[in-house]
Formats: structure tokens, C-alpha cells, sequence
């Protein structure tokens, strides 16, 4: 079994990796960037763990950013481990979000819960977990505290449940979405939703990747047209703004039914 390890950078993805793999070998380099490709093999069990860069969004800034989104498209692997910052939970979840809309079994790491915790931020990991429709282990990745049980639940689960949250991005975009649908004719197996908000967000590997099955006229057309209609309905100047806007309201609706922080004095 292949898991793949996403997460922001900085939020002890080499510390969860060096704690749930006992040994683990470079594999060269990603294709096109100098990071190198780090696989693990889980200290119990047979599966390996996949180390992929860091990164805030799927939307590549970098090369090195485009590992993940490429990763995404053309690797094959059984479920995703996500690890996040509970101190910096509304951060951190816009990745979170994205690997969600990607439509594949996922299991959430909430790391630094000491750090959280000394900063006053109380988090209600049932509730968190049942809104975002994932199992969700707090664990201190630092210091190993719950790694073993992460690592039994990764492992052993049958299936794990693919989630069912979704943000609303309105019937514009739920439009888009089925246009690009009835464009790809079913050729691709990939999630459609995914792959349009990627697009319309300006991921230019997404982008090429779509440009194989579609003209890239007839694909320019849908970005333009697409935009047009959404933008002319809401306060925003580009259609990356519009969706990281309604993320961001998707991740205030979901903390503020899920944590807790102390008023500081
Ligand atoms: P990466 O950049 O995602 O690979 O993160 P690292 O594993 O390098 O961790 C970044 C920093 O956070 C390091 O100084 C770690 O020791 C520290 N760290 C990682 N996990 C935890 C944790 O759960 N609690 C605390 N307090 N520090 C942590
Ligand atoms: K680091
Ligand atoms: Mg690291």
C-alpha cells in the first residue's frame, strides 16, 4: 500500500516521517526539480510512505510546488496522510480543502497540539473530523505522541470513507463543472470538480494535463467564458480570488463550530 504525506511546509512532515517509517531510501530526484523523492517503509506493516514537498496550495508557485500536483495527476497511490498545523488550522486547511475536492480516501495528522494547546486554542477533533468527513488523530509528531496510532489506523482501515464535504462555490461553478464533464467525455479519472477549480485557479499543470483532451482553444474558451459568468455575480477581480474567498469562509464556518480560543489578557 502507497500513502502519500501532503502537507504544509513547517508543519513536521520530516518529524512524522522519521517517527512512523523505521528506514527509508532516496528514490532520485522528482521529475524536473532537484527535491529529492523520499519513500519509507512503515515500521509496522507492509506500506510505504511517500514524502512530498511542502507546500500552502496545489496551485504551483514553483517548480518544486508542481511536484505535488503532478504527483496528483500521474503517480499512483492508495490513500493520502495529511498532516496539519492545529495551531495554525485556518492555514493550513485551504491545502486540506484541495486534497479533499481530489475525491480519494484521506486521513488527517493534526500535529502540534502542544503548541495549540499553549497557545490557548481548544480544538474539538470529534466535531472537526465529522464536518470535514474524515478521521482525524491529534498526535505531537516531535515527540512520537499518537504516530502509532496514526500509523495502525492508516494502515489497517479497509476503506477509508471519501469524504463528502464540499464547499459551495455556487451554480455558476456547479455549471462549469458539468460543462467540463460532457468536455472530457469521461476520458479522464480524475475528480472533474478538482480538476475545474484547479484550472480556474491558474494551475498551469492541471492545465497542460486537461490540454490532451481538450483543444486548447475549446479549453480557453470554457476558463474565459466561465470566469466571465462568475465574476459578473460576485465582488471579486479574478476567479483565484472568488475561490479562495469562499475556502476561506468554508474554513471560518467550520473553526468556529469546531475550536475554542481562550481570550488572552
Ligand atoms: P516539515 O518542514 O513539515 O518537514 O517540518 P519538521 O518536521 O521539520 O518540523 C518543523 C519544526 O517543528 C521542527 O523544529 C520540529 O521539531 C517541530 N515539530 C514538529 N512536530 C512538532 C510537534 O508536534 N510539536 C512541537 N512543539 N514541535 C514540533
Ligand atoms: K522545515
Ligand atoms: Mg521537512
Amino acid at each position: 500500500m502507497d500513502i502519500a504525506l501532503l502537507g504544509n511546509p513547517n508543519t513536521g512532515k520530516t518529524s512524522m516521517f522519521n517517527n512512523l517509517t523505521g528506514s527509508y531510501e532516496y528514490v532520485g530526484n522528482w521529475s524536473g526539480v532537484t527535491v529529492e523523492k523520499k519513500v519509507g517503509l512503515l515500521k509496522k506493516g507492509t506500506a510505504s510512505l511517500i514524502d512530498l514537498p511542502g507546500v500552502y496550495s496545489l496551485n504551483p508557485l514553483s517548480k518544486d510546488e508542481g511536484v505535488v500536483t503532478n504527483f496528483l495527476l500521474h503517480d499512483s497511490f492508495d490513500r493520502m496522510l495529511n498532516i496539519i498545523d492545529a495551531s495554525q488550522l485556518e492555514r493550513n486547511l485551504h491545502l486540506t480543502i484541495q486534497l479533499l475536492e481530489f475525491g480519494r480516501p484521506l486521513i488527517i495528522a493534526l500535529n502540534m497540539v502542544d503548541v495549540a494547546s499553549k497557545r490557548g486554542i481548544e480544538i474539538d477533533v470529534d466535531r472537526l473530523a465529522s464536518q470535514l468527513g474524515t478521521k482525524v488523530v491529534p498526535v505531537i509528531a516531535r515527540s512520537g505522541r499518537g504516530c502509532d496510532e496514526l500509523a495502525e489506523f492508516v494502515t489497517t482501515i479497509e476503506s477509508p470513507s471519501i469524504s463528502s464535504f464540499t464547499v459551495s462555490y455556487g451554480e455558476e461553478m456547479d455549471g462549469a463543472i458539468e460543462r467540463l464533464a460532457r468536455m472530457l467525455e469521461g476520458k479522464v479519472h480524475h475528480s472533474v470538480r478538482w480538476l475545474t477549480l484547479q484550472l480556474l485557479e491558474g494551475n498551469h499543470y492541471v492545465k497542460a494535463y486537461l490540454q490532451s483532451f481538450i483543444g486548447r482553444e475549446e479549453l480557453e474558451t470554457f476558463i474565459h467564458d466561465t470566469s466571465k459568468a462568475i465574476l459578473s455575480n460576485y465582488e471579486e477581480k479574478t476567479i483565484d480570488h472568488f475561490i479562495y474567498h469562499k475556502r476561506q469562509a468554508a474554513i471560518g464556518e467550520l473553526l468556529r463550530n469546531s475550536t475554542y480560543t481562550e481570550e488572552e489578557n
